[in-house]
């Protein structure tokens, strides 16, 4: 700014020597301050930090004074500040708002605000301290024999768990992990120090969480590790619909498709009168249980025997000796008017008889055991009686019930065990 007083003109009639007085144009002192508060905040990844800065005036003038423009240096990428106002003719005060991306690392940021006008500027410095709110995660993998395995599914090996741990972008890092295994969800406690292998049959809940070095605690996650290395057993029985014998899967873990098996492969025997059919039973976790049974139809009766089982890739068992026999009669509609079932196991003393006779008439099933005194159940409706598999072993119950604790329900296991013991 330049001040200047010219002497001379047409009146100029002093006799002074015309002269000029010049401000030599060197910087002005500010007539303004800067002030912040507070001068240090924090604030999360992601999140905002406020301040509030006052510029007040440092002169007593009260005409001439320059509007004041403010801004900030030292932002890292992403980070946005903003001045509400961004200007003012002093003294005025305005909120500076600092916004970190969620990716900002941690740490502490150090901006220059600036305020200038008139020819002069003002700065100070402030920090904004980045901090990590947002716990870790935790992954967990899973692998059977090396290949990946699949939580929740069945499998009829051991299961490898591996868990890894990853902080958010930025964030503080992962610093420790735990886990938990057992049949029911628990809070994990055990410090993760390597990969786990479940071997236990049935259903495992692994659970995990990890924290990370700001103290960020990740809620507990669960996965389900499925275990079947049993193989399933069979039994059979006769089919009303197709007049024929039938076989069915039975599995305590994985369990196994219903309805029943269809033979994978039937092969003529004793010169076309009989067939040889061989069923495989597989378990959801793959085991299985192959069965050879002979089958010979004739009229309306049909006669089968269990020949052999193999469970898995084991041995080929021959089955004890066994026999069943159906014998049916059929109303004209073609529904069952009478069903006869017959069923042995053994021989000598250890053998086992059971007859079933259905009468449609009266609705009922009449069930007979032994050889001896015999025990007898009678049940409404029809009731079909099953040869079943046990671990190589054949018995026979009836839809289910093993035939003592029939008994037993009915009050006749005295009998029962009389006879059988
Ligand atoms: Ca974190
Ligand atoms: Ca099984």
């Amino acid at each position: 700014m330049v001040f200047q007083l010219t002497d001379g003109g047409p009146s100029d009639d002093d006799g002074v020597a015309n002269g000029v007085i010049a401000d030599p144009g060197a910087p002005g002192v500010p007539i303004f301050a800067i002030s912040v508060s507070p001068s240090s905040q924090s604030a999360a990844q992601g999140l905002s930090a406020t301040y509030t800065l006052s510029v007040p005036l440092t002169t007593s003038l009260t005409v001439g004074i320059p509007t004041i423009s403010l801004s900030v240096s030292g932002l890292p990428t992403g980070t946005t500040a903003s001045f509400a106002p961004a200007s003012g003719t002093p003294p005025f005060t305005s909120t500076l708002t600092i916004t970190t991306p969620s990716s900002q690392p941690i740490g502490t940021l150090t901006f220059t605000i600036t305020a200038s006008g008139g020819g002069a500027t003002r700065s100070t410095t402030v920090t904004l301290t980045v901090i990590d709110i947002t716990p870790p995660t935790t992954t967990a993998m899973a692998t059977v024999d090396g290949a990946a395995y699949t939580f929740g599914t069945f499998t009829n090996k051991d299961v490898t768990v591996t868990l890894s741990c990853a902080d958010n972008p930025g964030g503080s890092g992962c610093k420790e992990m735990w886990l938990s295994t057992g049949p029911v969800p628990s809070t994990p406690s055990t410090p993760y120090k390597g990969p786990i292998t479940i071997t236990a049959e049935g259903t495992t809940f692994v659970c995990f969480r990890s924290q990370d070095y700001a103290g960020n605690v990740e809620s507990t996650k669960c996965v389900q590790v499925k275990i079947d290395k049993t193989p399933p057993e069979a039994f059979l029985q006769f089919d009303p619909a197709t007049k024929d014998v039938a076989v069915f899967g039975r599995d305590l873990l994985s369990s196994v498709s219903p309805g029943p098996v269809s033979p994978t492969s039937v092969v003529p025997t004793d010169e076309g009168k009989a067939e040889l059919r061989t069923y495989k039973v597989i378990d959801q976790a793959e085991n299985s249980l192959q069965l050879v049974v002979k089958v010979k139809k004739k009229g309306n009766e049909v006669k089968a025997q269990v020949l052999s089982l193999r469970y898995n890739d084991g041995p080929i068992l021959t089955a004890q000796r066994n026999s069943i026999k159906f014998e049916f009669a059929l109303n004209k509609d073609g529904m069952l008017k009478e069903l006869t079932q017959k069923m042995e196991i053994g021989t000598g003393k250890a053998k086992r008889q059971v007859e079933a006779k259905f009468e449609a008439k009266k609705n009922q099933t009449v069930i007979r055991e032994g050889a001896g005194p015999e025990t007898k159940v009678v049940k409404p409706g029809l009731v079909l009686l099953r040869m079943a598999t046990d671990k190589g072993m054949l018995s026979i119950d009836f839809d289910g019930i093993g035939f003592a604790s029939a008994l037993r329900s009915e009050g006749l296991i005295a009998t029962f065990s009389a006879t059988t013991c």
